[in-house]
């Protein structure tokens, strides 16, 4: 495999789940790492499990603009140029039908899913295109390619994201900016506590009878896509857990 000395991976909601097994993934292939989300704690346990000289982490808010334009423009002159962003900070919020669906949880998960994502790379994508190199590996969902009941908004914010990627792939093209959009369907991290809000018997329930993808699967798959040479770009990537077919299509054990 490619190894990834000297290159620098920025990594969103580098906290939990898919952005910490990232974080490691990308470490052990000797990449650089720009640790971000709002916990700081977390990230500066993970700094410590991943060495300290290889990262740089700053807590970070994606839904607010101004915040992420000012923490790209004021990274370390030795931590500017990004190689790759791995933009994967998102959460769902609620499972309920679109007429009692809570305001709260809409915008929250609009605002970090879409308008986060957007935010963080156009801080970003200007300095790859200025250099002639960079990937930006996007963290959809099947949720993106096939809506599930009371997945609306949810699934509308993955949907956005697929078309993000595209727009990206056809915007970017010839400027040396690959673009990958990375879509699970069932990774056990904390997304159904916080979908359910804290409920630990409903989120555990979501991954009953069933092996789930780990955070460590779709992170081999982002390092996979990272890796290839540089004529060979992944667009679009689905993976599943075996026992899944599509969202609503799942065989648990008894
Ligand atoms: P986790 O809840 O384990 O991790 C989510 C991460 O996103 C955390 O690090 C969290 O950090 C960060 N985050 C959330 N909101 C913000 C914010 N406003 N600003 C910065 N960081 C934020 O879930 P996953 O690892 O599963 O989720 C990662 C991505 O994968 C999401 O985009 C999710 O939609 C997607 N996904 C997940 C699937 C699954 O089944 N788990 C399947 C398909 C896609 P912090 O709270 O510290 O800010
Ligand atoms: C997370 C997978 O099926 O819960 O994006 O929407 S699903």
């Amino acid at each position: 495999m490619q190894q990834l000395h000297d290159i620098t991976v920025l990594v969103t909601g580098a906290t939990s789940g898919i952005g910490a097994s990232c974080a490691h993934a990308f470490a052990r292939a000797g990449a650089r790492l720009l640790l971000c989300g709002r916990r700081t704690e977390r990230l500066e346990a993970l700094a410590e499990e991943l060495g300290s000289a290889g990262v740089h982490h700053f807590t970070l808010d994606v839904r607010h603009q101004a915040a992420v334009q000012n923490a790209i423009d004021s990274l370390p002159p030795e931590w500017k140029a990004i190689d790759i962003l791995v933009n994967n900070a998102g959460l769902s919020r609620g499972l309920d039908p679109i007429q009692s669906g809570n305001l709260e949880d809409w915008e929250e998960m609009i605002d970090t899913n879409v308008k986060g994502l957007l935010y963080v790379s156009r801080a970003v994508l200007p300095g790859m295109v200025k250099r002639g190199r960079g990937h930006v590996i996007n963290i959809g969902s099947i949720a993106g390619h096939e809506v599930y009941p009371n997945g609306n908004v949810y699934c509308a914010t993955k949907f956005a994201v697929a078309a993000l990627s595209k727009g990206m792939q056809l915007d970017l093209v010839g400027t040396g900016v690959r673009i990958t959009t990375i879509d699970p369907g069932m990774v056990e991290t904390e997304f159904s506590l916080v979908r359910f809000h804290g409920n630990t018997e409903r989120a555990e329930a979501v991954y009953h009878g069933i092996t789930p993808l780990t955070p460590d699967d779709v992170a081999d798959a982002a390092l996979y896509c990272a890796t290839r040479p540089p004529h060979v770009s992944v667009h679009e990537m689905i993976l599943m857990p075996s026992a899944q077919a599509s969202p609503t299509v799942v065989k648990r054990n008894a």
